[in-house]
């Protein structure tokens, strides 16, 4: 079996900022994936499978909803470390990651800012433990980038909703206990509500044919003529802002945990260019190979501190979403680019089960569109500077 030999690069010493709480934390998630999951996770990508048996760990080590409070089950942790367990998941696969940020952020975090007290004692406490799993229903199959124009709408029925329509590209979907279903009233205006696995008429097929995030579990939801109980609507806030919310604390746990996946990248890049010789030296001893490393670990050092300085802004709550957008959109794209440059650095063996760049690489492909694909991120961006919209245009 290969060994797990990952220690994380720290070129300006980011780690004197952290707590000790951090860094206990971070070191917890570490150990645990390294010991439970670096071992299987090649096994389970290769075969498409999302390993089941973590879920119960993975409650343990407080990747389920990290920031929720002990009141409701959650660990209580502060925003810092919620990115740290992300970035030490998606350090070994972003399927793993993805499967705790939809539980946490997307999952966890509507019931937990826009439920009923009987909704946060009925559900939170379950899904803080990985006992109950939980998926997140936003995007349809022809509205993706432009959810508010969404068809999927419930009717009042006097005594409970009548539920109809379908969402696609749901991570969790085919194993999920409840889904957070994000649909239109009759007058237009999108809610939030809980449908729970079992409703007659919701389904939830799982998507085959993924080259990318294979060990993550994705499907449909679909709903005919679903009664959902009015007491399962989410009254907090509606609009769609509440979604938009969710996905910040989804963008932000992305942002950690792809900056964790470029981390592991270079850390392995570097160690190989110091192992491997060609015509008589390490290849680390040629410039070209030095000159990819040192580009690594600039864009790494980068984003860690783009991306700590958001975690701070947020455990004050100031931090905006465009700021969350700038950073998820920043780290996966240097991750992209380190996991092809490491590849390179790794020759033949880089496009092996081996090493695990290229399952990084192809993983990174899901994270760059899923949570507002890149382009999406540079028009938040540009309308946050310029504060004009560039999302629509005349129809032609
Ligand atoms: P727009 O008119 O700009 O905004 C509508 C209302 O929402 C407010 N708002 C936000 N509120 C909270 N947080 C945010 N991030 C917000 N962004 C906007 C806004 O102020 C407005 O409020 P109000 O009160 O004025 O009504 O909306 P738009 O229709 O023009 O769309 C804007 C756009 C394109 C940025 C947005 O729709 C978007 O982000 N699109 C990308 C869709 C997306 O990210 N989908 C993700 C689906 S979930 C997923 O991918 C999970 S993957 C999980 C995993 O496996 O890890
Ligand atoms: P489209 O919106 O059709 O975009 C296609 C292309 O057009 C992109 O390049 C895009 O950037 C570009 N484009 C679109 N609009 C504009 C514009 N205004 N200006 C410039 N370019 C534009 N969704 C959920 O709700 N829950 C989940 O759990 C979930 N999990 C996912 C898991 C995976 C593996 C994947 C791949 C997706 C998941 N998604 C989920 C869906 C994801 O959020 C969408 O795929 C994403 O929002 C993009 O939508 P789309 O695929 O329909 O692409």
């Amino acid at each position: 079996m290969k060994s797990d030999l990952y220690s994380h690069p720290d070129y300006l010493l980011m780690d004197e900022l952290l707590t000790d709480e951090q860094k206990l934390v971070r070191d917890a998630a570490r150990a645990w994936v390294k010991k439970e999951v670096s071992p299987i996770i090649d096994e389970h990508y290769e075969k498409a499978t999302f390993p089941m048996h973590l879920l119960k760990g993975l409650g343990e080590i407080g990747a389920f909803g990290p920031y929720i409070p002990e009141e409701y089950g959650g660990p209580g942790l502060d925003q810092i470390s919620y990115g740290l367990i992300m970035q030490e998941l998606e350090r070994c696969d972003s399927g793993l990651r993805s499967t705790a940020s939809v539980q946490s952020s997307l999952v966890m975090y509507p019931i937990w800012k826009y439920g009923t007290e009987e909704q946060k004692q009925k559900y939170l406490p379950k899904l803080a433990t990985g006992e109950m799993m939980g998926c997140f229903g936003l995007t349809e199959p022809d509205h993706g980038s432009d959810p508010g124009s969404m068809i999927t709408n419930f009717k009042d029925m006097g005594d409970h909703y009548l539920l109809n329509g379908a969402k696609m590209w749901i991570s969790n979907a085919p194993f999920a206990d409840i889904a957070v279903v994000w649909a239109k009233d009759e007058t237009g205006r999108i809610h939030g509500l809980v449908v729970e696995r079992g409703m007659e008429g919701f389904s939830t097929p799982e998507m085959h044919g993924k080259l990318s995030l294979r060990a993550s579990s994705t499907g449909e939801l679909i709903f005919v003529n679903v009664k959902v109980p009015k007491e399962n609507l989410l009254p907090g806030r509606s609009g769609l802002g509440a979604p938009l919310s969710c996905l910040d604390s989804a963008r932000f746990g992305i942002a950690w945990g792809a900056l964790g996946a470029a981390m592991d990248c270079y850390d392995q890049a570097l160690r190989y260019s110091k192992e491997r010789t060609q015509f008589g030296v390490p290849i680390g001893a040629f410039q070209l190979t030095q000159k990819k490393l040192a580009e690594m670990i600039t864009e790494i050092t980068k984003a860690q501190f783009i991306t700590l300085r958001v975690g701070e802004l947020r455990n004050e709550g100031r931090a905006t979403s465009s700021m969350i957008s700038m950073i998820k959109r920043n780290n996966v794209e240097i991750a992209l680019n380190i996991a092809r440059e490491a590849r390179q650095i790794h020759g033949g063996m880089g496009i092996t089960s081996e090493y695990s760049m290229m399952r990084h690489m192809a993983n990174l492909e899901s994270v760059v569109t899923y949570e507002g694909t890149h382009d999406i991120h540079l028009l938040i961006t540009g309308m946050d500077v310029t504060g004009i919209p560039a999302f629509t245009r005349e129809k032609p």
